[in-house]
């Protein structure tokens, strides 16, 4: 849960997505959960896998990064995509901490937590376990909420030709 106590972390001056007041003090590490700073952000997407994207399911990809410098519970926090989808995490997450990351993955398969390409921060695998693309190849607007449906962080991609990445601008 995110509590009034939380710490934001203070190098979060690059991840910023939305344009925010100049002159705001950069270090922010008193002020608990402020409107310009997203503990967690969508950080990638992988919207258009080479080929037929109703055959890479899998390979339809969202990618969230921990901003924050304590363990946050994710379970309960929502991804939506568009008018498509909203997919509740489950509680694999209930428990990540700064440096990990979430991989959101539009198939089907079994949360788990993968430690093979980064040790000390593992990645977090979730499936939504739709049996058709989520992610729009033409752009789309995703949506991350919190377990109280409060808004953490939403981007728009644009359209994106096979196997193309957008990466949050710095
Ligand atoms: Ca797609």
């Amino acid at each position: 849960m995110i509590g009034s106590g939380f710490a934001i972390g203070v190098s979060t001056g690059c991840l910023q997505g939305n344009s925010s007041p100049s002159g705001e003090p950069t270090s922010t590490t008193h002020m608990p959960n402020g409107p310009d700073l997203q503990p967690v952000y969508i950080s990638e997407v992988w919207p258009n896998p080479e080929g037929e994207d109703g055959t890479a399911l899998n390979d339809e990809v969202v990618l969230l990064e921990m901003n924050a410098e304590t363990t946050m519970d994710l379970s309960g926090f929502m991804l939506v995509y568009g008018q498509r989808k909203k997919f509740t995490f489950r509680n694999a997450v209930s428990s990540v901490r700064s440096g990990e990351s979430v991989e959101i993955h539009s198939g089907s398969g079994s949360d788990h937590k993968d430690t093979t390409s980064h040790p000390e921060d593992p990645d977090y695998i979730l499936y939504v376990g739709s049996d058709k693309p989520l992610l729009d190849n033409d752009g789309m607007r995703l949506t991350l909420k919190n377990s109280e449906g409060n808004v953490i962080d939403t981007v728009r991609y644009p359209k994106l030709g096979p196997g193309a990445v957008w990466a949050r601008p710095e």
